[in-house]
């Protein structure tokens, strides 16, 4: 039997996972589903044109006027079952997620897990959708506030996590009783159509309505209606900060919601008190894993003069013992970058870094691994003089800055002199500093850590950050807000009409 090439392994485990999910690809062309760890192309399937994105709006949006009238803790039936759904098949979906993505396995587990979670924190959610009531000026009068679906919630989701952000935003939206249109990223659809597979089939199961939710792999003109239409109540859109300061604006044009998570530039500060060895390893899980392609990426470390030299050469140290390679085999701690220009943004980084004054300390290089057509590379380290512009821009990329600092204000201003807000941590052992970082003068991200790095956040508290990361919250927390709209209630239980601020009418 002749031997299986790499190529063919990819394929062959793409195939028996969308199958286990009873996913069909869309029958025609226009869509290629590919994989970074070999560069290759693996499935063609069928674009979605705009004409089918109207039509998914219209469908989705007849689902939403079912969808509405069920109770709450009736739809929680829905994601419960969708959870346990992928939990069955949380290996396969894994499978899809590294090969589209070329996450690591645990990784790619982990994504998986973090969509049974919001799965779970939604069902809990669906008894617990709650309003305020507060005390009216009036007499016999009582003040409330009542939370009702939105109506369609569109989906756009980025690349690198192309399960997890689509299911925080979906399962949170369907237990407020949304419909909801997603639109991946064009390099995710295998993974996105097995998602979408399972979800209709716990849609069948439980008596959803049917178009409840709609995949579409449409490019950014066709799918431009999901921005425009007003029957779309809601647009979640991760991604870049260019493609968020086009979507905000357009979608606010209409009077529609906008929940935007985009870019960061996550940095640590590490302070003389510091736990050296905990920082290493939080410092080099942010920065190094998932190969820098997430949005909590660590990009940059603030690191006091008096332990800066130890700290880079210990960072330097761990950098070129990672194991780079194929995401699939054991002990592989960093897999491939998404494709080529990827690699080519992060070279282009490191050499105006360099450029600035900053010194490359190791890393950078391209890693042979599965040929010419992908592109890995070794978590790159640069010790930078200053700020510069390169500094504040995010590449999206193993690529780590270090700079120095001798006060903490000196260290918080560092911090916050980047325009993304996403997610920060401090490594301290002083609380005096800690609570610094934390207060309101402190660090000006969505998330604030202490003692750990800035990726890997858990599903429970709200994610997302302000500036031009775009002030949206997904996930945890109160971030169902966000997908339902409010009513406040005044009801008069008297048989007067007294009128509010001492008014008198007659
Ligand atoms: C993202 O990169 O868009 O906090 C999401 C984390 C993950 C989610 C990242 N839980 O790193």
């Amino acid at each position: 039997m002749a031997r299986m090439t790499l190529h063919d392994t990819l394929l062959d485990r793409a195939r028996t996972a969308l199958d286990a999910c009873g996913a069909a690809l869309p029958e025609g062309t226009g869509w290629t589903a590919r994989s970074p760890i070999d560069g290759s192309s693996l499935l063609e399937m069928k674009a979605h044109t705009a004409a089918d994105v109207e039509a998914a709006i219209g469908t989705a949006h007849a689902a939403f006027l079912q969808w509405r009238t069920v109770p709450a803790p009736v739809r929680g039936n829905l994601v419960k079952r969708y959870g346990r759904l992928l939990e069955e098949h949380k290996e396969q979906l894994a499978d899809l997620v590294t090969i589209e993505v070329g996450k690591i396995r645990s990784e790619a587990l982990g994504e998986i897990q973090e969509m049974i979670d919001i799965c779970e924190f939604a069902l809990g959610l669906s008894r617990q959708l709650e309003g305020r009531t507060m005390p009216s000026e009036r007499p016999g009068h009582r003040l409330m506030e009542t939370w009702h679906p939105a109506g369609v919630v569109a989906v756009i989701s980025a690349f690198n996590f192309p399960a997890a952000v689509w299911s925080w935003n979906t399962a949170l939206a369907l237990v407020c009783g949304d419909s909801v249109i997603w639109k991946p990223s064009e390099l995710t659809p295998l993974t996105s159509l097995a998602c979408a597979a399972l979800l209709d089939r716990a849609i069948a199961e439980t008596g959803a309505p049917v178009g409840l939710h709609q995949l579409l792999l449409a490019d950014r003109d066709d799918s431009a209606a999901l921005l425009d239409d007003k029957r779309v109540a809601v647009v979640s859109a991760t991604g870049s900060e260019r493609m968020g300061a086009q979507v905000g604006p357009r979608v606010a044009a209409r009077f529609g919601k906008a929940i935007l998570e985009l870019g960061g530039n996550n940095a640590a500060i590490v302070a003389p008190s510091a736990d050296l060895d905990l920082a290493l390893r939080g410092i080099v899980f942010a920065a190094a894993g998932t190969a820098g392609q997430r949005c909590t990426s660590m990009r940059r470390v603030v690191a006091h003069t008096s332990v800066a030299d130890q700290l880079v050469e210990r960072i330097a140290r761990a950098y070129s013992g990672l194991p780079v390679g194929n995401p699939f085999d054991d002990g592989t701690l960093v897999g491939p970058l998404i494709n080529a220009a990827a690699y080519e943004r992060m070279q282009a980084s490191i050499a105006r870094a360099v450029e600035a004054g900053g010194v490359l300390v190791a890393g950078g290089e391209r890693v042979e691994v599965s040929g010419p057509d992908s592109y890995y590379v070794r978590p790159a380290i640069v010790r930078m003089p200053a700020q510069s512009d390169v500094v504040r821009e995010e590449t999206f990329a193993p690529l780590l800055y270090v700079m120095t600092y001798d006060g903490l204000d000196d260290a918080i201003a560092i911090h916050n002199d980047v325009p993304q807000g996403l997610s920060s941590s401090i490594f301290t052992l002083d609380q005096r500093e800690a609570e610094t970082f934390m207060s309101a003068a402190g660090s000006d991200c969505g998330i604030v850590n202490v003692n750990i790095g800035t990726s890997g956040a858990e599903i429970g508290g709200a994610f997302g950050g302000e500036t031009t990361t775009g002030g949206g919250r997904e996930s945890g927390s109160d971030a169902w807000r966000g997908y339902m709209r409010r009513a406040t209630n005044t009801i008069n239980y008297s048989d007067q009409l007294p009128l509010a601020q001492g008014v008198n009418f007659g």
